[in-house]
């Protein structure tokens, strides 16, 4: 590929249009954009969108995105008229449940750096005087939040860069993708065809049928929403009126009690509603649109769908009085299995690119987002929750999706506790243990199609129950004391851990062992039976995943993984020559993780192999029976204790649970959950990638200098290393312990230094075996030393932490190396 590669962009909604802006300005010009409707009131998602940027979010990185956005659009203008009123957002809670959850939202914004503050019921009828103040309990008021004007700020976008050379071509409906070399090669489209190095799909929920087009299954369901406005209400324009006159900015308002949300349309009010049955739409038969022609994407208002949300509005905003409902429409647009846009590279095509089910809100910030990883191969972006190669096969059944997508319209604006798991469709994927886990009672979360089991009721009647303290009520939501005594149990005996749902891949053949070399951190050659803990980052050293490495053989190596887009960043660095051969292991294997003192107890009488700490020492692998069961043993362990992670195939491991459970009866063994294992992990300071630090952080920062060997030969990432090494880290991750330890908080939440926002909890738990409430949270450096005051704010209320030395358990790794 040229320096210049030709770039095909489908679809000129403001999806396509920013990233055509955000990729010239970049200095990539060479780029043509295809519509099948016209320019650029073209039809989709963004002609009809309300326009509202509301910009906090659980997520950071979606927050980041809108408030990209917000920023962008605050800047741009088109033939004099602005583009975004920054007329600040207000949310009004109407139930105790949604004041605290305003809170909770409150630090949300807080941690991500967005301006917004709790405010009380004569706030809200301040900023907004068409409330009832007497439904209005609490509110939350982001200044920074207002009104884009979508399809004026594509427009001038796309004026921005048609100035640097980029092609708008109305009137060109995509109809294949051609390929060459296992790359994609051109878009035909109805008017011909047009070649290309990359195509990006930026068609909204038309991104199917284009995703087809090259046998990709796109997780994203377009499903209708309904928007009305209403006829003239008197009180927005007479002066001194029933609302005493409303000023010109009135904030855009949300009622998610409801599932409403308000704008202001001069002297009318527009109502947007998720209240509705979902009404997916199928892509495959005609829309059937009452938009006429040029706005396809806007169906006919079904009318009897909206009463409801019509009453509730009146409810909330007496001010509409004699209003009437004056025009409505369904309006299409993109749901996602996961909540998520779709971002990134197509890991089966590459030169296939997507830029999908984005919202206006986040349309700047996913633009600009995707110009990064197009133009300098990395973003200053957090994307692994939006990249498009996050699914497994099983997340992408178009059954599955539906599901998922329809749910998330449901639950658009509610309240969801952090650990709250969907629940259809499930089970879909299931451990060969999980018979058993049944039969003990499991309490079942989901998490990437797995049922994995957070404590076991079969426990309940352990003695050290009694131990464990309590907690508030949120923090007590998905959570037992049982799961206590299971971390007790574990720290005192022994616990078996289903860890099937831990990724593996398989890398073998002569040139395994240079992949990985090339592809992450740390030094793997060494002698087979060694397990070795390394990264794999990114070009500026970013941490894009933390990996166990077991060579098993001269030319075989087990990496124990995190997400499928490991498997994918090392895909394309196979060498050519078919000298590696990688694959994902995981389905069709499983692994009991046994921890604990009396671990070798319990596994060294069920196998002739030499398990003792001379025998097999710690990092190390080898093959062995356990009973009749042909496993992989490494001594390994995220919980910080004596043991094993023990891998077998399918066929077997029901047979491997049965034996191992039957040798730990007589020693106490329990069967431990997730919620256990996540408390003693975080006692030993192990690091969730993905939650505690991501491909933003590099290792030093993130406290894991050690797996980086800068003297083993080039790796991915060590350039930059070099220059990071001996640069102080502006923040770092630091082990925060709550002065309070019945105060258990979950993550996300902001850690105030001097009073002031200064970051964010990436994980928590109380820990059981230190007695201490524990959150891991990224800090700048002048907080970050231990003995450090901070505060962390959980549902408006400032809790005082002091930063610790960490590990809080076994710093000494006594219990580990024994
Ligand atoms: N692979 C295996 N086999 N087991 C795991 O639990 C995990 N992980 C992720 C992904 N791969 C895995 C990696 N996270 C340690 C810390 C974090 C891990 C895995 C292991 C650990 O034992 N660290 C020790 C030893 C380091 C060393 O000796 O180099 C330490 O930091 O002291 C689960 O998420």
């Amino acid at each position: 590929m040229t320096a210049q590669p030709a770039v095909v962009i489908i679809g000129a909604g403001i999806v396509g249009c920013a990233l055509s802006d955000e990729l010239s300005a970049r200095g990539w010009t060479d780029i043509t954009v295809l519509e099948q409707g016209p320019l650029f009131a073209t039809g989709g998602s963004t002609s009809h969108a309300p326009g509202l940027v509301f910009q906090t979010n659980a997520s950071r990185a979606m927050s980041e995105f809108a408030a990209y956005t917000a920023r962008k659009y605050a800047a741009l203008s088109l033939d004099g008229r602005p583009c975004y009123r920054p007329l600040g957002g207000l949310e009004v809670a109407t139930t105790p449940g949604r004041a605290e959850e305003l809170k909770r939202r409150h630090g949300w914004a807080t941690a991500w750096g967005i301006e917004s503050r709790l405010v009380d019921t004569e706030e809200c009828a301040r900023l907004y005087p068409l409330l009832d103040r007497d439904r209005v309990l609490a509110g939350f008021h982001t200044p920074g939040d207002g009104l884009a004007d979508a399809v004026a700020a594509a427009a001038a976008q796309a004026r921005t860069a048609s100035g640097r050379g980029v092609r708008f071509l109305a009137h060109h409906t995509v109809t294949a993708m051609e390929q060459h070399a296992g790359r994609v090669s051109a878009v035909v489209t109805d008017q011909g065809v047009f070649r290309a190095d990359i195509v990006v799909s930026c068609a909204g929920f038309w991104g199917p049928l284009i995703g087809r087009m090259v046998g990709a299954e796109l997780p994203l369901v377009p499903l209708a929403h309904q928007y009305v406005r209403t006829t003239p209400v008197p009180a927005l324009t007479a002066p001194g009126g029933a609302a005493g006159g409303v000023a010109e900015d009135l904030p855009i308002l949300r009622h998610q009690d409801q599932d409403l949300y308000f704008r202001r349309h001069g002297d009318r009010i527009g109502i947007g509603s998720y209240a509705h049955r979902p009404l997916p739409v199928d892509l495959d038969r005609p829309l059937g649109g009452g938009g006429g022609p040029d706005m396809p994407s806007a169906l006919a208002f079904t009318e009897e769908d909206f009463e409801p949300s019509w009453q509730e509005s009146r409810r909330l905003l007496p001010a509409l009085g004699a209003a009437k409902v004056e025009e409505g429409f369904n309006g299409v647009f993109s749901f996602t299995s996961d909540g998520f846009p779709l971002l990134g590279e197509d890991p089966a095509l590459p030169g296939f690119w997507l830029a999908e089910a984005v919202w206006v809100t986040h349309s700047a910030g996913a633009a600009a987002a995707v110009a990064e990883l197009m133009v300098d191969g990395r973003s200053r972006f957090d994307l692994h929750e939006c990249e498009i190669g996050r699914f497994d096969q099983v997340q992408l059944a178009p059954s599955y999706t539906r599901q998922r997508g329809c749910r998330n319209f449901v639950e658009v604006y509610d309240i969801l506790h952090p650990l709250q798991p969907a629940e259809q469709p499930r089970p879909l994927r299931v451990s060969p243990f999980h018979v058993r886990q049944r039969e003990l009672g499991g309490y079942f979360l989901e998490a990437g199609g797995w049922e994995r089991p957070h404590w076991f009721e079969a426990n309940a009647g352990l003695p050290e129950v009694a131990e464990v303290p309590g907690r508030g009520e949120w923090a007590s939501r998905h959570w037992s004391p049982i799961a206590g005594a299971e971390a007790l149990a574990t720290r005192r005996r022994v616990g078996l851990y289903d860890m099937t749902p831990l990724r593996r891949l398989e890398v073998t053949g002569p040139g395994a062992l240079a992949l990985l070399q090339g592809a992450t951190s740390n030094q793997l050659d060494k002698p087979v039976g060694t397990v070795t803990y390394t990264l794999l980052l990114d070009e500026g050293g970013g941490v894009c995943s933390d990996l166990t490495v077991a060579r098993l053989g001269e030319q075989h190596f087990q990496v124990g993984a995190n997400t499928p887009l490991d498997l994918i960043r090392l895909q394309r660095l196979l060498p050519e020559d078919g000298s590696v051969q990688l694959r994902d292991s995981t389905a069709g294997t499983c692994c009991v993780g046994v921890w604990g003192p009396l671990a070798r107890e319990l596994v060294q009488p069920l196998t002739t192999a030499d398990f003792s700490h001379r025998g097999f020492g710690y990092f190390k692998a080898r093959r062995a029976w356990i009973g009749e069961v042909p496993v992989t043993a490494l001594r390994v362990s995220y919980v910080g204790e004596l043991g094993w992670e023990l891998y077998t195939d399918a066929d077997c491991g029901l047979r491997l649970w049965d034996t191992l459970w039957q040798a730990g009866q007589p020693l106490g063994a329990v069967a431990a959950g997730r919620s256990a294992f996540n408390s003693l992990r975080l006692e030993k300071g192990y690091r969730s990638w993905g939650a505690d630090l991501t491909a933003e952080h590099h290792p030093y920062q993130a406290g894991l200098g050690f797996a980086v060997r800068l003297d083993k030969g080039p790796f991915t990432g060590r350039e930059a290393l070099l220059r990071l090494k001996d640069a102080p880290p502006e923040r770092q991750l630091c082990c925060l312990v709550l002065d309070d330890p019945s105060a258990v908080v979950l993550g996300k939440e902001p850690v105030y230094a001097d009073g002031a926002p200064a970051g964010y909890v990436t994980s928590a738990a109380y820990g059981y075996s230190v007695g201490a409430s524990i959150a891991y949270a990224w800090l700048p450096a002048s907080s970050a030393a231990p003995g450090s005051r901070v505060e962390i704010e959980y549902f408006g209320e400032r809790l005082p932490a002091r930063v610790a030395a960490e590990p809080l358990f076994d710093p000494r790794m006594e219990a580990i190396r024994c």
